[in-house]
């Protein structure tokens, strides 16, 4: 755990998170600013800064891709949906502690804007 990190401290129950769904090594929880009908974010319990870090801990990176599937089946996005990694800056990436977008329950359009 991190302790300047906000999703360490989402993991830890120290910061508020509405949780969808929990593992031993993964927890899924709402974006706090949705951009779909679902939007929820996907992190490893473990700290990893972004899909390159993550990628490097495959244990990790598989059950961060099947908790996003597990949340897809509870969230009824049986019409589709997108996952997305957010890296760096070009990536758009604000919060440092690599996250999966899990976003869905409408028609997203050709790229998720
Ligand atoms: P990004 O991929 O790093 O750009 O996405 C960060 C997301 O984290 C973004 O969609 C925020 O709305 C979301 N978020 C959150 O859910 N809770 C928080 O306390 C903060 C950001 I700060």
């Amino acid at each position: 755990m991190e302790n300047s990190c906000l999703f360490c401290r989402i993991v830890a129950g120290e910061i508020p998170a509405t949780v969808v769904h929990r593992t031993a090594t993964t927890v899924a929880f709402r974006d706090i600013d949705p951009k779909a009908p679902t939007h929820v974010l996907v992190i490893p319990v473990a700290h990893h800064a972004n899909v390159i870090e993550l990628a490097t801990d495959p244990a990790a990176a598989a059950d961060v891709l099947a908790t996003a599937a597990t949340v897809a089946e509870i969230e009824g996005l049986d019409q589709g949906f997108r996952v997305i990694f957010n890296t760096g800056a070009h990536g758009g990436q604000e919060v440092f502690h690599v996250h999966a977008h899990v976003v869905g329950g409408a028609p997203l359009g050709p790229m998720l804007a």
